[in-house]
């Protein structure tokens, strides 16, 4: 006797939902970290892991679907075939060499490019219509060439960029003024990386200037505090890596909050890596670094006008010339 008697029914159409599916490529500490997120937070209907590594990836499969019964239902498969890929909503792609010691910054991205020419060629392939989502290191140089190698329009090609920064950001503010990080609306631009930029001028809390409210509160602007602040949000990721090797959890939850407002189609604003030529004063060569930008399931949606000071206009174009700058030794 069968355990489940099933009933003959057909969903009207206005029901059949299509289904979702993202594909993670690089299962190693950063793209499990995503993985599990977007698992945990039910963002998709079918997760899709790839690795040059079958053991590897084979194993991290089947530990991932032993806790089916601890998580929403979510198809999840794997294979070193990117036809696995076919579909695809989203790719997210983690895949990346780490850097060898005494290996300059520059030589280990160009064991990244030839990677990116296997990888990115064929996510472009299976999946034509999805949005390419690039965490890998650098990272904005890398979204830079994962959009040159796809052939995609800009707006469907996005870095992870400074999203987890400014989170960090927003919290030590938060700290600092004994405030909840929620409430504070503050962006870190330009390259995730040293050259990154903090918007001291817009940062918001509660609606109120930051600027506004330590003058208010009777609290000296201490041009150097503030500084102090953005050089902790840059040091964390390196603290982190001294301390247990490399960085994940919070990655993870940055790259699964960008999933949500993309395949959600939740309009909401993100510091992240896009095509910034033409904004901001950017000019001079195609570039991609972190600004305010509107996400949605069309990708890049817009980019927002923030007011900017001429000193962080200038310190913003500085980080566009000190990306451009590597990328023209890459020849590409
Ligand atoms: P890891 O743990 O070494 O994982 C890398 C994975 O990529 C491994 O499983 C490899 O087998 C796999 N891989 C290598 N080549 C290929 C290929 N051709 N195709 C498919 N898979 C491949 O590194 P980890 O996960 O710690 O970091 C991954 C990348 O993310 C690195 O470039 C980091 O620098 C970068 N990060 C970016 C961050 C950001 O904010 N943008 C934050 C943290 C790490």
């Amino acid at each position: 006797q069968a355990f489940f008697n099933p009933i003959q029914h057909s969903a009207p159409p206005s029901l059949t939902k299509r289904q979702t599916k993202i594909s993670v490529i690089g299962t190693g500490n950063v793209g499990m970290a995503i993985a599990q997120t977007i698992l945990t937070q039910d963002l998709t209907d079918e997760l899709v892991l790839v690795d040059i590594n079958p053991d590897r990836l084979r194993g991290e499969m089947l530990d991932l679907q032993h806790a089916a019964a601890f998580l929403p239902r979510t198809k999840i498969v794997a294979s070193v075939d990117y036809s696995i890929t076919a579909d695809s909503d989203l790719c997210i792609v983690t895949a990346g060499a780490r850097q060898i010691t005494g290996e300059s910054r520059l030589d280990l991205l160009h064991r990244n490019l030839k990677l990116f020419s296997n990888i990115i060629p064929s996510l472009a392939l299976h999946s034509p219509a999805s949005i390419l989502m690039i965490v890998s290191n650098p990272v904005d140089i890398l979204t830079y060439i994962a959009w040159k190698l796809s052939g995609f329009p800009s707006n469907r090609v996005i870095g992870s960029g400074t999203n987890l920064d400014s989170s960090r950001f927003r919290s030590l503010i938060a700290d600092h003024l004994d405030v909840n990080a929620q409430d504070v609306q503050a962006y870190i631009v330009g390259e995730h990386g040293d050259s990154s930029v903090a918007l001291w001028s817009s940062i918001t809390i509660g609606g109120l200037s930051l600027l506004t409210l330590l003058e208010k509160k009777d609290i000296a602007y201490e041009k150097e505090t503030l500084e102090e602040i953005h050089r902790a949000v840059k040091e964390s990721a390196y603290e982190v890596i001294r301390l247990k090797g490399y960085t994940s959890w919070a990655i993870g939850y940055s790259v699964a909050n960008l999933a949500r407002t993309i395949l959600r189609d939740q309009r909401r604003i993100h510091p992240v890596s896009v095509l910034a030529k033409g904004f901001y004063g950017i000019e001079g060569g195609e570039v991609f670094l972190s600004l305010p930008a509107q996400l949605g399931r069309g990708g890049v949606l817009g980019v927002t006008n923030v007011q900017l000071t001429e000193e962080e206009a200038q310190r913003l174009h500085d980080s566009a010339k000190t990306i451009l700058e590597v990328q023209s030794q890459l020849g590409i």
